[in-house]
């Protein structure tokens, strides 16, 4: 009984987590506890991949119709919204998303949005920042008009903004 269990726990060639659970299906339950690590790493490593599946799809849903994109930090490390200047539909989603050189943030300027708007509602905190590389902050614009916004810990080096909601 001993040689059996042995057996069937390295005749598997690990072409695939199926052949492995198959193989694992037929044997009883002390084989399936005596083949752990490998068994358990091809799931963790299956877990992995189907996650990054999933955020890849996400964000390409993201960027494409569904939200106007704004990144924050240009290409080349300059402190910048990119583009700095734009448009939207009311309603439509803005989404800033952290590019390069943070921690940044996305502050409408009280005085500068149309009369109405509550600048803290559609605001980042001013102590609030976006901390990694990809991280989004999202916001709707329903009122029409011309909105300004900076990015509090860089707005000494120019790195603000508009956009115009039509
Ligand atoms: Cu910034």
């Amino acid at each position: 009984m001993a040689s059996v269990t042995s057996s069937a726990v390295t005749i598997p060639s690990y072409t695939g987590l199926q052949a492995v659970a198959s193989t694992a299906s037929k044997a009883n339950s002390v084989k399936v506890a005596a083949a752990p690590s490998k068994l358990s790493m091809r799931a963790s490593l299956k877990d992995i991949a189907v996650t990054a599946v999933a955020i890849s799809a996400s964000a390409l849903l993201a960027s494409n119709a569904l939200a106007f994109e704004v990144l924050l930090g240009d290409d080349s490390g300059g402190l910048a919204f990119v583009p700095s200047s734009f448009s939207v539909a009311a309603g439509e989603t803005i989404e800033f998303k952290n590019n390069i050189g943070f921690p940044h943030n996305v502050v409408f300027d009280e005085d500068e949005i149309p009369s109405g708007v509550d600048a803290a509602k559609i605001s980042m905190e001013e102590d609030e920042y976006l901390n990694a590389s990809g991280e989004v902050y999202a916001v709707k614009l329903s009122e029409k008009g011309t909105y300004k916004f900076y990015c509090s810990p860089h707005k000494g080096a120019g790195m603000a903004g508009t956009v115009t909601v039509e």
